[in-house]
């Protein structure tokens, strides 16, 4: 009996820190599984004075995450709005994560102006259960970062360039003509979060399967035991 509830221990454990994702490097103001859908930073305010503040080198620097889903499309993001409230500026091109684990984009650069600041780097992932939030209190510093040891993509991970409306709708307010515009035309907007829907039902309805399956195989162990 006692080998076996070992065995199960651990697998419980697995089954209930299913993480929708987190920020490795730069170290993020906090993580709540629960209100990471909660926009802008997961439910978490920004506080430069508790906060880990890291520099981030705007000539490069790098940006580590652990993903939780089997796809999704990430945008990055950077403010000088030190409540990440807005006014945010795209820093890198949206891409598509396919497979779990790490995605780690080494040479994430910032606008120049940006050096001797202090802001939020912001990143938003969209998931098969939802728009997803993080957010970095940093420094913004001059030059390029030193590569990073958690910076690494998992041998099973591929990454491609993709559009996403629901995402670039999150970039641009105030910033550029072109960013304005597709924030303000609701037809685009919607139209994306259709097709992103359709292009993750596929995802979306195999997890709770999975989970059923495993659920219902715990369940039976913990009746044996
Ligand atoms: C918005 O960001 C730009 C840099 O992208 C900065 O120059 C400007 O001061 C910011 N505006 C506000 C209101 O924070
Ligand atoms: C991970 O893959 C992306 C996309 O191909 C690439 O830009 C990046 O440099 C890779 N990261 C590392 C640490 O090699
Ligand atoms: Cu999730």
């Amino acid at each position: 009996m006692a080998p076996l509830s070992r065995l199960l221990f651990p697998a419980l454990l697995v089954t209930g820190a299913n993480a929708h994702f987190n920020v490795k490097y730069p170290e993020p103001i906090g993580f709540e599984d629960d209100s990471q859908g909660a926009g802008p930073c997961g439910g978490l305010d920004p506080d430069f004075s508790t906060n880990t503040v890291s520099d981030f080198h705007v000539g490069g620097d790098s940006i580590a995450l652990l993903n939780g889903h089997a796809q999704v499309t990430w945008i990055f993001r950077a403010t000088l709005d030190q409540t990440a409230s807005g006014n945010w500026t795209q820093i890198f091109p949206i891409v598509q994560q396919s497979g779990y684990n790490m995605f780690c984009e080494p040479e994430v650069t910032v606008p120049e102006e940006f050096v001797g600041k202090k802001g939020i780097i912001g990143i938003v992932s969209n998931a098969p259960d939802g728009l997803l939030y993080a957010c970095a209190a940093v420094s913004f510093v001059e030059g390029a970062g030193e590569s990073q040891d958690v910076c690494t993509n998992s041998t099973d991970v591929t990454i491609s360039f993709t559009g996403d409306d629901s995402l670039s709708a999150m970039v641009g307010e105030g910033t550029t003509t072109s960013d304005d515009d597709d924030t303000a035309d609701p037809t685009s907007t919607a139209s994306g979060s259709e097709e992103t829907g359709t292009d993750d039902s596929s995802a979306r309805s195999l997890r709770p399967t999975i989970f059923g399956v495993l659920s219902a195989v715990l369940m039976g162990a913990a009746f044996v035991v």
